[in-house]
């Protein structure tokens, strides 16, 4: 049975598992959540209704970190996106871990801030929330000063499809400083894979989604 991915190409925790199943190139049956019954399908599987969600032989899957892991268990390929040494996966679990919650969290915490009614906003969240992110990119800087290719060396993992979507969007809600040379040069081998590129390339058209004004740039 094909699997199937309830996802919208703009959404970067959607995007993160995207780049897990064009990395081995995994069929898959894409729900996109443009259409609105693929909605009422997310509702039914998943009360929550966060996405993505991949369903695989019946049996629902959320969270984008567990859904890579899945597919390395379920689907392998080539890519092998959580090394086989426990050592290293848990190298790769740890970085995956960093972009979720401290690049990824703040992030977003910023975005739906700006669509909170105006007597219902949190700018001293917010304010919390910038601060977290220049924290976050200063101690990246210097994790990536060994000069290591991806989040844990030199082998794309599934840290690799956290950081991809989290940095993207991260630089166009709260820039990266221009100090950080390592994190942009990062950022800009993610924009070079083709699997992020492929997901980039298919949320150009949801770009006026963007809450806060999306930049006239990548
Ligand atoms: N912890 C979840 C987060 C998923 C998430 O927040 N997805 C966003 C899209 S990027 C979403 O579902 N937004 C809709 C909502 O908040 O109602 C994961 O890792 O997959």
């Amino acid at each position: 049975m094909t699997l199937q991915l309830y996802a919208h190409p703009f959404s970067s925790y959607c995007q993160k598992a995207l780049i897990a199943l064009y990395e081995n190139d995994t069929p898959f049956d894409y729900r996109t959540l443009e259409d609105k019954k693929a909605h009422e399908e997310l509702a039914a599987l998943w009360p929550i209704k966060r996405f993505p969600v991949l369903v695989d032989e019946g049996r629902t899957w959320f969270e984008a970190s567990i859904i890579i892991e899945h597919l390395a268990i379920a689907h392998p390929g080539a890519v092998q996106l959580i090394p086989a040494s426990p050592d290293e996966a848990q190298e790769v679990r740890l970085m995956d871990r960093f972009f979720d919650n401290y690049i990824s969290t703040p992030q977003q915490k910023i975005v739906a801030d700006s669509l909170r009614p105006a007597e219902s906003r949190d700018p001293y969240g917010v304010a919390e929330a910038r601060k977290l992110l220049d924290t976050a990119y200063r101690w990246l800087e210097q994790e990536l000063s060994d000069g290591r290719e991806w989040a844990t060396g030199t082998a794309f993992s599934m840290a690799d499809c956290a950081a991809a979507p989290f940095l993207f969007y991260a630089d166009w809600t709260h820039a990266i400083g221009p100090q950080f040379l390592q994190v942009h040069a990062y950022r800009r081998r993610l924009l070079a894979r083709p699997s992020f590129a492929r997901a980039v390339d298919e949320a150009r058209p949801f770009r006026s989604y963007f809450p806060l004004g999306a930049p006239d740039r990548d």
